[in-house]
C-alpha cells in the first residue's frame, strides 16, 4: 500500500478521495526513503503522460509524481520519500503546505473564490499591501500593486518607472535573470534556455557589467564605476528610467556583488532622478537571512518586486515602493483580472504572520549557517570546488576545472544528478550552468538539512 496514493480530481470526488496525504504538511515522516529507483513506476508513467500532452518546451528537473510535501520533503506517487533543497525553487520557504497557509486558502476559497479586485476589492488584497509597505526597506510613504508572477512583477516595476520619469531606458546586468515574458526575456541575461528563437525583444534594455567578485577581481567601488561608466557613455542619464538588479543573482549563480557595489548605484540612481528598482523575488521574505536582502547591503530601493515565498506557494506577486513613484501611473493603468487574488492574498497574509512570528530570519540566518560551514568543509578538500557563497539559507557552490576560474557545468549537472537520484532535491543555476545552489525550505529540520548535504558530499567525491 503506498502511503499517499493519489488519483486525478474527478467530478464528485471530495480532497480525501484525491489525496490521502495528511494536512498541513508537517505530518509527513521526515525522512528520506527510497523505495524503488527514481522514477519509480508510477512516476514514469506519468513523465510518459506528459511527454505526450505536455509541450515538449517545458522541462523538469526531478522525474518524480509529487503527491505530497511538507517540512523538508517532497514525497512522490512510488512512496519515495526526497529531501527538498529547492522549494520548488525559493518559494516554500514557510513550508510546504503550511499549516496556517493552509488553514487561510479553505476558508477563503469556501468564501468566495474571486470578484476581481479592479471590479470589486476586498479587504485581503488592502491587507497584503500593507504589510509589503510596511515590511519593505525604508520609513518612507510606501504603496503596493499585485500582481500574479515575478516576471509581471518586474513588467509593472518598469511601466511605474517610465510613467513617473517620462524616459524610456532601462538598464539590466549581466548574468540577470528577470522572467519569461516579452519585456522581461530583453531584461533577463542568458539566452539558453530564456531567449534562443523567442526574439525580437522588447527595444530600450540595456546590458551594464555587475559586481562579481569571484570572476571580476574589482571591488564594489570599482565595479559600480564601470556599470555607471558604461550607462553614461551609451546610454546617458536623462535617458534613463531605471535600474534594475537583482541584489543577490539568482538564476545567474546566486552572485553576491562586492561591498559598497549596489549602495554606490543607489548613489547615481538618486542623483540622476533614476528609478532604483530591487528584483526580490528570489532574495525575498526572510529567505536570505533578512526580510529582504536589500537590508544586507545597506540600501533603500526606489520601487521592490517581490513573489515567490510571499504566498506560501501560491501565486502572487507585488511591487511595493515610494507612493511618488506607484501614483505615478492614470488611474486604470495597472491591473489584471487576477492579479492579488482573494486566494493567494489570504495565504500571502498567513505567510507573512509566520515569516514574522516564528522567528524565520533567526532560522534563515542558522539554516544558512550550517550550510555554509558544511560546504566551505567541503571546499577546503576539493579544488573542484571555486567558491561558495550566498547569504542565509541562499547559498551555493561554483563548480571549476581546479586551479582555474573556467566553469565545469558537466561536473555541476553529474553532482546534481547523482543527488536526486540518491532522493536530495537539489537545483543547478548560473550563466555558466557550473553551479549547485542550495535554497530548502525553512521547515526543514537540521537532521534532513545534513543528510542531504552527506548525500552532495558521497556524489561530488563520487564524480
Ligand atoms: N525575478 C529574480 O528569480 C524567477 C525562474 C524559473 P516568475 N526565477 C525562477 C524558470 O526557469 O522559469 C524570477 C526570479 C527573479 C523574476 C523571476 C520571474 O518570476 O514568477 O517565474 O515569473
Amino acid at each position: 500500500m503506498l502511503p499517499y496514493p493519489s488519483r486525478p480530481y474527478a467530478r464528485g470526488m471530495t480532497l480525501t478521495d484525491v489525496t490521502s496525504a495528511p494536512l498541513g504538511g508537517p505530518a509527513l515522516p521526515q525522512e528520506r526513503r527510497l523505495v524503488t529507483a527514481i522514477p519509480g513506476p508510477r512516476s514514469a508513467a506519468l513523465l510518459e503522460r506528459k511527454a505526450a500532452a505536455v509541450s515538449a518546451g517545458v522541462g523538469h528537473t526531478v522525474p518524480i509524481e509529487a503527491v505530497a510535501a511538507g517540512g523538508g520533503v517532497v514525497v512522490d506517487a512510488d512512496g519515495n520519500s526526497l529531501i527538498d533543497l529547492g522549494s520548488g525553487i525559493a518559494v516554500t520557504t514557510v513550508g510546504n503546505a503550511h499549516p496556517k497557509v493552509v488553514a487561510a486558502v479553505q476558508a477563503q476559497v469556501a468564501q468566495f473564490t474571486h470578484t476581481c479586485f479592479m471590479i470589486s476589492p476586498y479587504e485581503s488584497y488592502v491587507g497584503v499591501a500593507e504589510a509589503l509597505n510596511r515590511l519593505t526597506p525604508g520609513d518612507h510613504a510606501k504603496k503596493s500593486a499585485l500582481f500574479n508572477s515575478g516576471a509581471e512583477a518586474v513588467e509593472n516595476a518598469v511601466k511605474i518607472a517610465r510613467k513617473h520619469t517620462g524616459r524610456q531606458a532601462v538598464v539590466a546586468f549581466d548574468h540577470a535573470y528577470h522572467g519569461r515574458t516579452n519585456l522581461t526575456m530583453a531584461l533577463t541575461a542568458k539566452a539558453m534556455p530564456y531567449k534562443s528563437g523567442f526574439g525580437p525583444f522588447a527595444g530600450e534594455v540595456y546590458r551594464a557589467p555587475v559586481s562579481y567578485p569571484f570572476r571580476d577581481g574589482l571591488d564594489g567601488h570599482a565595479a559600480a564605476r564601470q556599470a555607471i561608466a558604461l550607462i553614461e557613455k551609451q546610454i546617458g542619464a536623462g535617458n534613463l528610467a531605471a535600474v534594475l538588479i537583482e541584489p543577490i543573482q539568482g538564476e545567474g549563480g546566486f552572485i553576491v556583488p562586492a561591498d559598497g557595489f549596489l549602495p554606490e548605484l543607489v548613489r547615481w540612481c538618486r542623483e540622476n532622478g533614476v528609478v532604483f528598482i530591487a528584483d526580490e523575488v528570489q532574495t525575498g521574505f526572510a529567505r536570505t537571512g533578512a526580510m529582504f536582502a536589500s537590508e544586507l547591503f545597506g540600501i533603500v530601493p526606489d520601487l521592490i518586486t517581490t513573489a515567490k515565498g510571499i504566498a506560501g506557494g501560491l501565486p502572487l506577486a507585488a511591487v511595493t515602493g515610494r507612493a511618488e513613484i506607484m501614483d505615478a501611473s492614470h488611474v486604470g493603468g495597472l491591473g489584471g483580472t487576477y492579479g492579488g487574488n482573494p486566494i493567494a492574498c489570504a495565504a500571502a497574509l498567513a505567510a507573512i504572520d509566520v515569516f514574522e512570528n516564528e522567528g524565520l530570519i533567526e532560522r534563515a540566518q542558522q539554516v544558512g549557517a550550517v550550510l555554509t560551514e558544511r560546504l566551505t568543509a567541503l571546499q577546503t578538500g576539493d579544488p573542484r570546488i571555486g567558491e561558495v557563497r550566498g547569504r542565509g539559507a541562499m547559498v551555493a557552490v561554483e563548480f571549476v576545472v581546479p586551479g582555474t576560474t573556467e566553469p565545469d557545468a558537466t561536473l555541476a549537472g553529474a553532482v546534481a544528478r547523482a543527488a536526486i537520484a540518491e532522493g536530495v532535491i537539489v537545483l543547478t543555476c548560473g550563466t555558466y550552468g557550473n553551479v549547485i545552489r542550495f535554497l530548502p525550505p525553512l521547515s526543514i529540520p537540521d537532521e534532513l538539512l545534513h543528510e542531504g548535504l552527506d548525500v552532495v558530499a558521497a556524489a561530488l567525491a563520487a564524480s
